[in-house]
């Protein structure tokens, strides 16, 4: 099959060769927080924030150990390469709060991810689900004492990515994002995000390595409970990034549902070294749904890769299903993007560039309907082939349900 796709691909002057080789050197960064329905390991309480996770399907992760036990069984379905994705909600044994954390806190994680040779870790701030989360905010809080406590979070969660960036020898990810924002009309939008913009000066007034530390800021329309104003808008945070040269975080779920975070992507790289994306799935809102192989993965997946961005766009993954087993949801999700990932790299994109150039919309039109149903699973199957693994994941999984998770 892998022979005849080979030849078929040939027609339209791919290589999958190429495409195979470029796919397994691609990072995706997957999310700890879809193990345990994001609600870390330092006790913060329910989950809050105006994000939310639904469902009760048996055996979710309650400890560290069950955490690492989970990881590493679903990541050992994954192919490609992988980097781990933690909150800071996942320190372990802390007796400190979270604006006192130390990369001792995360030196497990550390050792843990060694040992399963994962390419690096990205971090998260969490600004959620805490006691300091007053009146709904954080960052952008009018109360010093709240703001300063959220600020002092940041800079410890700076010196903790350089820490894994130092231990991985890879730099380290910050995302940014805050729930800050009001359920009703506000009397004041520009005062709190003055207050934001403050916070933030004050965070990367610290001295860190640029070139491990990459910090982003993840921006967001609305959420539960803070339906009518979100202080870390779009428009705020992409002129703050730009102006004080950190990165933008891109998560598909944040937008007007007929805004598209694959037309997004290039806007920011004609500005951007680095674009940072959350890659999840959307249904009629923000619900952090599983990723699937649809059509706005494979339009995100080919601004990726025809403007050979796959060094510049750090691809993350982030969306929370505890209604189906959580290691399906984790390895449904990862091997989504891997298959888009391969579908744009299985499409003669100098070709399609040329048609449009030249105004032969007709034959664009054509050779981009033609290449839909080239024989892409063959390549797919070859790759898993070629990692170790097969299609058939589930099998595993429900032998680890039945041993495990349904012992829980
Ligand atoms: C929330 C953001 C944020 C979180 C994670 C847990 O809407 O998408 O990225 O999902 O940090
Ligand atoms: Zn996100």
């Amino acid at each position: 099959m892998y022979d005849y796709a080979k030849k078929e691909y040939a027609v339209y002057g791919v290589d999958t060769e190429t495409a195979l080789e470029k796919l397994k050197d691609i990072p995706v960064s997957i999310h700890c927080w879809q193990g345990d329905d994001v609600i870390g390991l330092d006790g913060g309480g329910a989950l809050s924030g105006g994000i939310q996770t639904t469902g009760n399907y048996k055996g979710r992760a309650r400890n560290f150990e069950e955490l690492k036990a989970d990881i590493k069984k679903a990541f050992s379905l994954m192919p490609g390469k992988k980097r781990l994705n933690l909150h800071a909600s996942y320190a372990v044994g802390a007796n400190v709060d979270r604006d006192k954390y130390e990369p001792k806190h995360f030196a497990e994680w550390v050792r843990f991810a060694k040992e399963i040779g994962l390419d690096g870790i990205d971090f998260n701030p969490t600004m959620f689900s805490h006691k300091n989360v007053k009146d709904g905010l954080t960052l952008s809080s009018p109360d010093e004492k709240i703001r300063k406590f959220w600020v002092n979070h940041c800079i410890a969660c700076l010196h903790i990515a350089e820490y894994f960036a130092d231990e991985m020898n890879s730099p380290c990810l910050v995302n940014i994002w805050i729930p800050d924002g009001y359920k009703d009309v506000p009397a004041d939008r520009l005062t709190p995000r003055l207050r934001l913009k403050k916070s933030l000066d004050e965070i990367l007034s610290v001295k860190y390595d640029k070139k491990k530390v990459i910090v982003a800021v993840e921006s967001k329309v609305f959420g539960i409970g803070v339906e009518s104003y979100t202080v870390g808008s779009n428009e705020f945070y992409q002129n703050y990034a730009a102006k004080n040269n950190i990165c933008c975080l891109l998560d598909n779920g944040h937008y007007h549902p007929l805004e598209y975070v694959s037309d997004k992507i290039p806007a920011l790289l004609a500005f951007y070294d680095k674009v940072a994306l959350h890659v999840t799935r959307g249904v009629r809102w923000d619900s952090d749904h599983v990723v699937l192989f649809e059509d706005e993965l494979k339009e995100i997946a080919k601004e990726i890769v025809r403007n050979d961005a796959t060094d510049k766009v750090l691809i993350g993954l982030d969306y929370f299903d505890a209604s189906i087993n959580r290691l399906s949801a984790w390895v449904t999700g990862q091997r989504a993007m891997q298959k888009a990932l391969l579908y744009a790299l299985l499409i003669p994109h100098n070709t399609l560039k040329s048609f449009q150039d030249k105004a032969q919309f007709t034959e664009l039109m054509v050779l981009q309907e033609e290449v839909k149903d080239l024989p892409f699973g063959a390549v797919w199957k070859e790759y898993l082939k070629r990692e170790n693994l097969t299609e058939d994941y589930l099998t595993e999984i429900k032998r680890y349900e039945n041993e495990e998770l349904s012992k829980r």
